[in-house]
């Protein structure tokens, strides 16, 4: 394809960790401030953070494939790529607000109970209310050190109970176990349940055992929408207009919970567990509009996970780049819109990790 009919591109796809280069018919180098290594490149600017982008390069239990401890780099330089402006905040992102690119989550931890305080400890320092978390995993497993770390934003304020988590994804996550681990990515919002949080709504859903089925109809915290209802050729408009009245009915605080693998496979065909039959791009954006436009509730974080580097084309992690950057815009929409406000002093970038032994304690 000659470069002069790709007007739109900030980089080049198949060069992503190159440097920024020539624009094709302008003449100018569109991007000279970008910078490689933050999300969208953008340039930092000030000690303030208003969006903080965190990387959990997590893999312990994936089933299926591997490479998801690559992907959170991976869907960065990818980032790159995504256009800036968006349609619904009407502005180019970060539209006045400084999004700061964290340095990533370190690994440490000798087992799985010590790596999953350490994601808590790593997380909690930003849950304080002053800013506005947006993580990139890392495997699904992720979740309850998440949510360990979100009973500190003063919204939640140490009760887990007024938070509702909202999971896009193809498999429930609420197993017991998997190959005999209790903290696997398949009991990833099992264990946000048994960690307390109020309530959870999951939609794409298409792959889950007779148990999960059983607890999705059994527990009242629960509500589900199957992909095969919102996907149907006759019924399906009736229950996707019924899931986002849900969404708009969400009061307190909220976490967005993206596995990348409640899309349709053929749209993120390199994470760990593609699946037919999942959402289509459109119904994940009109999911995180919906959910950041919810008049009673508050958005307190969101996180994008199960990403895999895709070798050949970054079709996967480019996919995940988009949804990142549409709850960043999402939310700047709602602070312009007076749906997030900002709690307590800004703290600034230089934020110490938290100890943190509940994981380890879980296991013993
Ligand atoms: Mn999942």
């Amino acid at each position: 394809m000659p470069p002069d009919i790709q007007p739109n591109r900030r980089l080049n796809l198949n060069n992503i960790k190159q440097q920024p280069q020539e624009h094709p018919c302008k003449g100018k180098v569109v991007s000279e401030d970008y910078v490689e290594g933050n999300f969208l490149g953008l340039p930092e600017q000030g000690e303030n953070v208003d969006v903080v982008v965190l990387q959990v390069p997590y893999e312990l239990t994936t089933s299926y494939g591997q490479g998801t401890a690559q992907g959170p780099a991976a869907c960065i330089a990818a980032s790159g790529q995504v256009e800036l402006f968006d349609a619904s905040l009407g502005q180019d992102i970060p539209a006045g607000a400084n999004i700061y690119t964290a340095p990533e989550w370190d690994g440490e931890g000798n087992n799985l109970g010590q790596q999953l305080d350490n994601i808590s400890g790593y997380l909690q320092p930003w849950y304080i209310g002053d800013c506005f978390p947006m993580v990139l995993g890392g495997e699904h497993g992720i979740l309850p050190p998440l949510v360990l770390a979100a009973q500190h934003h003063p919204l939640v304020d140490g009760d887990l109970s007024r938070l509702t988590v909202v999971q896009i994804d193809a498999h429930a996550d609420l197993r017991e176990e998997l190959n005999g681990e209790t903290y696997s990515h398949a009991c990833a919002a099992g264990r946000s349940l048994d960690l307390g949080i109020g309530r959870l709504l999951q939609v794409g859903i298409r792959a889950y055992s007779k148990q999960e089925s059983e607890l999705i109809q059994s527990d009242e915290r629960i509500t589900t929408f199957f992909a095969r209802d919102i996907q149907s050729t006759i019924h399906g408009k009736a229950a996707w207009s019924r899931w986002l009245e849900t969404l708009h009915t969400l009061t307190g605080p909220v976490h967005l919970t993206i596995d990348i693998d409640g899309l349709d496979g053929s749209l993120v065909p390199a994470t760990g567990t593609p699946v037919p039959g999942g959402l289509s791009f459109w119904q994940a954006i009109e999911t995180i509009e919906a959910v950041f436009s919810a008049p009673d509730a508050t958005v307190i974080s969101a996180d994008v996970n199960e990403i895999v580097a895709q070798e050949n084309t970054p079709l996967t992690q480019f996919t995940a780049a988009m949804l990142a950057t549409k709850a960043i815009a999402a939310h700047l929409k709602a602070r312009t819109e007076g749906r997030w406000e900002p709690h307590g002093l800004q703290e600034g970038r230089n934020r110490n990790l938290r100890e943190s032994t509940f994981f380890s304690q879980q296991m013993k």
